[in-house]
């Protein structure tokens, strides 16, 4: 199996002014490409082949296979980083089984002051995760390409903290990006979707 970008699901300045479409033009075009690109390089002669994305996340990690971890990881991440956010996302009406799973947790603040500061403390390069372990919900963080699948659970949200997602639109300031993001962005409809 040959890995494919797929279009953006909005158009490239949808999200402004949370995100600019110089920020998406070149986190999908650019980025994104590079790790369809790497990945499918990479994944001749791994003996991954024509295993699913999510199989091959799991076995390169439990592998050791760092460049393919790196890169289809990302892949991954990126797949569904475009479909966790949408013009007019973010707010607190959360679908039902989504508003479950974080009342399980302590509640929708506890939920998006413990995401935000899993993403600010992710020190370099990562993602911050909400994920499902056990039935119950999980917040998390991990580094460079790295995804909760790699670890054990299902990945229903993730927010990309590498700088090319934010410095363009924020320079440093990483918590003021995980806060508009979370607050504007957030397709809560793709976290169901996730959450199955
Ligand atoms: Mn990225």
């Amino acid at each position: 199996m040959t890995f494919k970008l797929p279009d953006l699901p909005y158009a490239y300045d949808a999200l402004a002014p949370y995100m600019s479409a110089e920020t998406l033009t070149y986190h999908h075009d650019k980025h994104h490409q590079a790790y369809v690109d790497n990945g499918n390089k990479l994944i001749v002669g791994s003996g991954l082949e024509g295993k699913s994305l999510e199989e091959i996340c799991v076995a390169a990690y439990a592998g050791k296979n760092q460049p393919l971890v790196n890169n289809l990881g990302q892949h991954y991440n990126h797949l569904h980083f475009w479909k966790w956010m949408k013009k007019g996302g973010g707010g607190n009406k959360l679908p039902g089984s989504v508003a479950k799973l974080v009342d399980g947790y302590g509640g929708f603040d506890k939920v998006r002051a413990d995401f935000i500061n899993a993403g600010t403390t992710q020190f370099g390069s990562g993602w911050a995760w909400l994920a499902i372990r056990d039935g119950k919900l999980e917040v998390s963080k991990t580094p460079n390409g790295e995804n909760p699948l790699m670890h054990g659970a299902q990945p229903i949200l993730g927010v990309d903290v590498w700088e090319h997602s934010y410095y363009i639109d924020y320079r440093n300031a990483r918590p003021k990006y995980l806060e508009a993001w979370f607050d504007n962005l957030i397709n809560w409809e793709h976290v169901e979707e996730m959450a199955g």
